[in-house]
């Protein structure tokens, strides 16, 4: 199942449409764990003379049967090799042809999750982005899009697949999908589960019947998934006015996955952690999650299936739409401004991160090795910021317009970013040829603000300019469009939002008519993905703070005063009290959204602060990024401790709990000033609300400030005894003590844990809690010694033989390590070449380790 073959690198430019017709796939699968069967008819025509047919399909199946019309074709005429099934064009029929085989497949071995595989008893798959040749042979690729028909043999309860039911009997059962797709939709479930059910009636009058698929006994913890798949439904109806198209829409959970959650048609298989949740064992972050995927999962029925991508390249076409609708459907069912606040810190820790690295690439890449490596923050969230993009420059119905448009002259297709931005293009008339570098550049442009004052006119110049990235030496100017407003000295708005369109490398606009000087609120809204570069002093970002209209750039501001004291501090500098002064008087406003204050207090984290001491051209230490924000974390508390804790006391949400947005922003604010606290009382109070506390999101957050403070056992061991058997709630038990240890004990602790029997490292959640709980730890995972890279290093050695997707992605823990000092590299570098040396390692991790490598020299 892993690949470990080299396959020669994938170019776009190379693109061919596929020789053949394929008008109908079934499939007649009879499940066993070890020799699951899987008979296929594929109704093909020809459309080039002289075509060999190549299918996909590797050595994991066992090829019992294939004929021709029901003839076996001359042998000599089907060749095989390592990945694919070649019958050559003399051994195929003019006109049409219906080519069936038979293959065996072993389920129960397949531990890369990838194509058919058993998880805790549940047959299930996952075939994006090429899983589909694991089950059997055939163009897998997504520009074929068929409907399938497909017959499942199981004495399991409940049989799954696409489309609408056609028959359900003992031990069968028939599906039909009448809308063309590819087989990366495909989906099958097999086990014994049962539903919390729902109906939906479109607003066409269609009556779908809705189920989500647990365990027995998780119905209880399904049901906000319900609901958000019924909110979902809702909103696509009324905001870009799409229906759903099939009679049933279902939802699994399983729980081995390897990410969270997959868009097969009317059937969406979710990692079991977005979709279960109950107040005492979820967090408020954790349904707000659930929310979010549930939506993005079901919008792709039609920005992903109805219209799918040409070839991957084209990946972003459909995850960056469903991104940028998925953020959409949060701001409405939530805070719109909280929500664009934490998707641009999300960005930044993640995409910035990738773009400033070895790993960078654009949103539509131009060549891989293993598309599975390319699901990255850059394709997902920056492809969404270019939409964002496009619509600010476009305007709401210069948008609306060119997404009918896209929905009408592209349903059924499989299409690419050019379809995409003519659709714009012929919608609003404007010419987007520039715009489309940012698809294909990578690299975060940097842009330079001056501002000239004379005479009542302010005059703003921009520069921009973007650093090179592997493979792209010089970029051109882009299209930025930047959001400035202008407050007058006494805080009041003198210019309402103005978007200026950067198109050259230098440019200026004026302002006229100004009586007095003003502030310039700029980047509003984070108008464009870029890094906006202005000579600010504290006393202006302390105005901005208190006074912007714009609630994205009254954070921004904060946090910018944040960051200026904490590079200082730990730089060596002395600095802070602006900060520390202008965010009490923040938290102190009643009237300002719980949820604001909440995320304006929280500092930003240890990797963030290294990322931009490694843009100002620092080398970022670690150990002393952790000390300067440990010291101004007590600062604040120090200085603001009766606020503090009247905001702690008053912020208790009493009643039941509810993971509605005014409810988790009262928590959020409560929870961050008991952190501040915590740097003074000892942590009293945080062990007090463990102990009191009837919800996870406020145990989880005592929990780590009782780690931090390396008084956490008495908690950890209650937490155990109470959970032991909730999978869910033990993988943030293993997590929180990698994450929030004293970073000196971070590797150890975490290779205690590591040796536990119920380390189960084979499922990827638990996994990804231990090692991405460690890799989170900043200043531990980089510890000076190496340790927390060598440890690391073992994992992913390990993870990657059986399991290459989780280990490559893991991988990604390792991507900043060029920006540390000697002997860090030295360590992080020895430790990627340890794994690069290792025999048999798969095709996934072997690109990820070597553009990491290539990157850093
Ligand atoms: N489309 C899937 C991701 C597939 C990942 C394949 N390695 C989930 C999503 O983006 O909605
Ligand atoms: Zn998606």
């Amino acid at each position: 199942m892993s690949q470990t073959d080299p396959q020669p690198v994938q170019y776009l430019a190379d693109y061919r449409p596929w020789p053949f017709v394929l008008s109908e796939t079934r499939l007649d699968v009879t499940l066993a764990p070890r020799d699951t069967r899987v008979r296929a008819e594929l109704r093909l025509t020809s459309q080039k003379a002289g075509a060999d047919l190549v299918l996909n399909g590797g050595k994991g199946l066992r090829l019992m049967s294939l004929t021709i019309d029901g003839q076996q074709p001359d042998p000599a005429h089907v060749i095989r090799d390592d990945e694919r099934l070649t019958i050559t064009a003399a051994a195929l029929p003019p006109g049409t042809f219906i080519l069936a085989t038979e293959v065996g497949i072993d389920p129960a071995d397949n531990t890369a999750f990838e194509g058919l595989y058993l998880s805790n008893g549940i047959f299930c798959t996952q075939c994006e982005a090429e899983g589909f040749r694991h089950i059997t042979f055939y163009p897998d690729r997504p520009d074929v899009m068929t409907t399938f028909a497909v017959t499942i043999r199981s004495g399991l309860p409940v049989l799954l697949s696409n489309g609408n039911p056609v028959s359900q009997g003992p031990g069968v059962a028939e599906w039909h999908d009448p809308w063309p797709k590819p087989c990366y939709l495909f989906a099958l479930v097999a086990g014994d589960l049962v539903a919390v059910s729902d109906r939906f009636t479109t607003r066409s009058g269609r009556d779908v019947a809705l189920n989500v698929w647990v365990r027995p006994g998780d119905q209880d913890r399904a049901g906000f998934a319900m609901q958000s798949l019924i909110k979902s439904m809702k909103w696509d109806e009324d905001v870009y006015g799409r229906e759903y198209d099939l009679d049933v829409f279902n939802i699994v959970a399983v729980d081995d996955f390897n990410m969270g959650a997959m868009e097969n048609k009317g059937l969406n298989i979710f990692n079991s952690k977005l979709v279960l949740a109950s107040p005492e064992t979820a967090t408020d972050a954790d349904y707000e999650r659930i929310e979010s995927v549930i939506a993005h999962e079901y919008f792709h029925n039609w920005t992903g299936n109805r219209i799918t991508c040409r070839d991957w390249f084209q990946l972003c076409l459909k995850e960056g739409l469903t991104v940028f609708r998925d953020q959409q459907f949060t701001s409405d069912m939530r805070s719109a401004a909280v929500k664009r606040i934490e998707d641009v810190q999300a960005l930044r820790a993640r995409q910035f991160r990738e773009d400033q690295g070895p790993l960078a690439h654009p949103p539509r890449p131009d060549h891989y090795e293993e598309i599975n490596n390319f699901y990255t923050a850059t394709v997902y969230e920056k492809g969404a910021e270019v939409i964002g993009m496009l619509q600010r420059l476009v305007g709401g119905d210069g948008y609306a317009k060119a997404l009918d448009l896209y929905f009408d002259r592209h349903d059924g297709e499989a299409a690419t970013i050019e379809d995409w931005l003519k659709v714009f293009e012929d919608a609003t008339g404007r010419d987007l040829a520039q715009f489309s570098r940012w698809y294909t550049d990578a690299g975060t442009p940097i842009v330079e603000m001056d501002e000239d004052w004379q005479d009542g006119s302010l005059t703003l110049t921009f520069r921009q300019s973007t650093p090179p990235t592997p493979g792209q030496p010089v970029k051109p100017a882009r299209v930025i469009p930047i959001a400035v407003g202008l407050l007058s000295p006494n805080g009041d708005e003198v210019a309402k939002t103005r978007v200026l369109e950067l198109t050259e490398d230098g440019q200026s606009f004026t302002f006229d008519g100004l009586s007095v000087r003003p502030v310039v609120s700029a980047l509003r809204g984070f108008s464009a993905p870029i890094i906006l570069r202005r000579n600010m002093d504290d006393a202006t970002r302390a105005f901005l703070l208190a006074h912007d209209a714009d609630p994205f750039a009254r954070w921004e501001a904060g946090r910018e005063l944040a960051l200026s004291a904490l590079t200082t501090l730990s730089t060596g500098g002395e600095a802070g009290s602006d900060y520390v002064a202008a965010i009490g008087a923040l938290i102190a406003e009643e009237g300002t959204d719980p949820a604001f204050r909440a995320l304006s207090l929280n500092l930003p984290g240890e990797e963030e602060i290294a990322t931009r001491l490694a843009s100002l051209g620092h080398t970022p230490d670690p150990d002393a990024i952790h000390a300067a924000r440990t010291d101004l974390a007590r600062r604040i508390a120090l200085a603001h401790e009766p606020l503090l804790g009247r905001i702690y006391d008053e912020m208790a949400v009493t009643g039941p709990y509810s993971p509605d947005a005014a409810s988790a922003a009262r928590r959020a604010l409560r929870i961050a000033a008991l952190g501040l606290l915590g740097r003074i009382d000892g942590g009293d109070r945080a062990a007090v609300l463990f102990g009191a506390a009837g919800n996870m999101t406020e145990r989880m957050a005592a929990l780590g400030i009782l780690l931090r403070l390396g008084r956490g056992a008495e908690a950890i061991s209650a937490l155990h005894d109470e959970f032991a058997d909730n999978r869910l709630v033990m993988d943030k038990w293993f997590s929180i003590q990698a994450m929030a240890a004293p970073p000196q004990d971070a590797v150890a602790i975490a290779r205690e844990l590591s040796a536990r029997p119920d380390f189960d490292w084979k499922n990827p959640n638990r996994f990804r809690s231990l090692l991405g709980g460690l890799a989170a730890n900043h200043a531990g995972f980089h510890a000076a010694d190496g340790s927390g890279y060598g440890f690391t290093a073992d994992w992913l050695i390990r993870m990657d033989a059986i399991n290459p997707q989780i280990a490559a992605r893991m991988s990604t823990a390792f991507e900043t390590w060029p920006r540390y000092d000697a002997q860090r590299r030295d360590h992080a570098l020895a430790a990627l070449e340890r794994i690069a040396s290792v025999e048999g390692l798969s095709r996934n991790t072997r690109e990820m380790v070597s553009r990491m490598i290539a990157g850093g020299r």
